[in-house]
C-alpha cells in the first residue's frame, strides 16, 4: 500500500501506529486515490474464434445444456483475477445445441447477446421471443426471465456481454431459478422490435425501466442503417462509420451499464489513435483488420474477439471490409458523469 520511497520519511515512525488503527495517511497515497488520469486495467487480449469454438463444441459433447446451467466459456483477461474481460465487464461465448434449453432465471446482472452461429433459436426475455440470428443483439435487462432454445440443425453460438463485475462491486449480486425450464410466452416473436423500433412507440404501454424497450435489434436493420449513414458520408478519423445502439425513449444507451456499437471500416481504413475511460469489447462481424492496443499488435478475422482496456490507445486498420461490433462500460460511466475520451493524441 505504501509507496517503495515515502514521501515524507520524516513522518515515518508514527505509520506503524497508523496502520495498527487501520488507517492510512492519504500524504503518501493520494495518487492512488485521485490520480492525474486512468491507469489501464487488465491486458488487450484476443480470443480467435476458430479455437474457441472448438473448445466450446467439445464441452457441448461432454455436459449438456441443461447441466451446464449456461454452458458458456467466459473469456477472461489474463492480467486480472477475477473472472471477467475487463475489470467492469464479463464476456463469455455461449453455445446450446439443437434441441437443448438454457432453462430459465433472472438475476441483477444486465445482459447483451451477440449471435456469432445460428440455425435457428432464440432467446425469450420477460415473456417474448427474440429470435437469434448471426450479427442480431439481442438485450437481457436487469432481473427479466431469460432462457435460450436452439431449434435449428447446427450449433447455435453466441457473445455474452454482462455488467456482472459492476454488480459484484457494488454488492448487489441476486439471482433465482424459474423452476420450469421455459418461462410462458405471453407476446409474439420479437415484439419489442414491431412495437418499438420503427420510429414509433404503443400510444397506450409505457416505459419507464432505465433501459431500451428493444430487446432485441437484427443485424439486417442495423446494418442496412450503418451502410446507409456511410453512404457518401466522410468517415470520423478515430471510428470510420460508427452508429450507437440506442433507447428510443431518451436516445440513451441500449443498457443502464453497457453500450453496443457498430462500425463499419473500409478496406485500406486506417484510423487515427485515440482512447477513453471506457474498456471495450470488439467482435469482427465481417472482415479482417488490425488492431494496436496499447503495445498490442491483434490481427483478428470474422468472429475474433478482443478486448481494449480502458484508456488504452486504440488504432483499427481494416484489411478487408470491415464491420466491427463492440460493447462497452460508457453507458455507466455516462450516467455515472465521469466518461471522458481523448482523440487528440498525435502519431
Ligand atoms: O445466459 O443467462 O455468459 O446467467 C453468464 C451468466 C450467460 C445467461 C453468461 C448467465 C448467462
Amino acid at each position: 500500500m505504501y509507496p517503495k520511497t515515502l514521501k515524507h520519511p520524516a513522518m515515518a515512525p508514527s505509520y506503524e501506529k497508523i496502520a495498527q488503527m487501520s488507517a492510512l495517511p492519504l500524504w503518501e497515497i493520494l495518487g492512488d486515490v485521485v490520480g492525474d488520469e486512468p491507469v489501464p486495467m487488465g491486458t488487450p487480449h484476443i480470443w480467435p474464434y476458430a479455437a474457441m469454438r472448438d473448445v466450446l463444441l467439445d464441452a457441448g459433447q461432454r455436459i449438456s445444456a441443461a447441466e451446464a446451467e449456461r454452458r458458456v466459456l467466459a473469456l477472461k483477461n489474463p492480467a486480472l483475477e477475477r473472472p471477467g474481460i475487463s475489470q467492469t465487464l464479463f464476456a463469455g461465448l455461449q453455445l446450446v445445441l439443437p434441441g437443448e434449453v438454457a432453462p430459465s432465471h433472472r438475476h441483477s446482472a444486465g445482459a447483451l447477446r451477440f449471435v456469432l452461429e445460428s440455425t435457428g433459436g432464440y432467446s425469450a426475455v420477460e415473456g417474448e421471443r427474440c429470435v437469434m440470428r448471426r450479427g442480431d443483439l439481442i438485450t437481457t435487462p436487469s432481473w427479466t426471465w431469460h432462457d435460450h432454445e436452439n431449434t435449428g440443425t447446427g450449433p447455435l453460438i453466441w457473445l455474452d456481454g454482462l455488467d456482472v463485475p459492476m454488480v459484484n462491486f457494488f454488492g448487489a449480486r441476486f439471482g433465482e431459478e424459474l423452476g420450469q425450464e421455459q418461462q410462458p410466452i405471453l407476446r409474439p416473436d420479437d415484439a419489442s422490435v414491431s412495437r418499438w423500433a420503427s420510429g414509433m412507440r404503443p400510444h397506450d404501454q409505457h416505459h419507464e425501466q432505465p433501459w431500451s424497450p428493444i430487446l432485441s435489434y437484427p443485424y439486417e436493420r442495423s446494418r442496412a442503417a450503418l451502410f446507409a449513414a456511410a453512404a457518401g458520408a466522410t468517415p470520423n478519423p478515430q471510428h470510420g462509420f460508427k452508429m450507437t445502439y440506442s433507447n428510443p425513449m431518451d436516445g440513451g444507451h441500449i443498457l443502464p451499464t453497457i453500450a453496443a456499437f457498430l462500425q463499419h471500416l473500409p478496406a485500406g481504413f486506417e484510423s487515427a489513435a485515440w482512447r477513453s475511460s471506457e474498456a471495450t469489447v470488439f467482435v469482427a462481424v465481417e472482415g479482417e483488420g488490425t488492431a494496436q492496443i496499447g503495445d498490442s499488435q491483434i490481427s483478428f478475422g470474422e468472429s475474433d474477439i478482443f478486448v481494449a482496456p480502458n484508456w488504452s490507445v486504440i488504432r483499427l486498420q481494416a484489411r478487408r471490409d470491415l464491420v466491427l461490433f463492440s460493447f462497452s462500460d460508457r453507458a455507466a460511466q455516462q450516467r455515472l458523469g465521469f466518461w471522458r475520451e481523448d482523440t487528440a493524441l498525435s502519431d
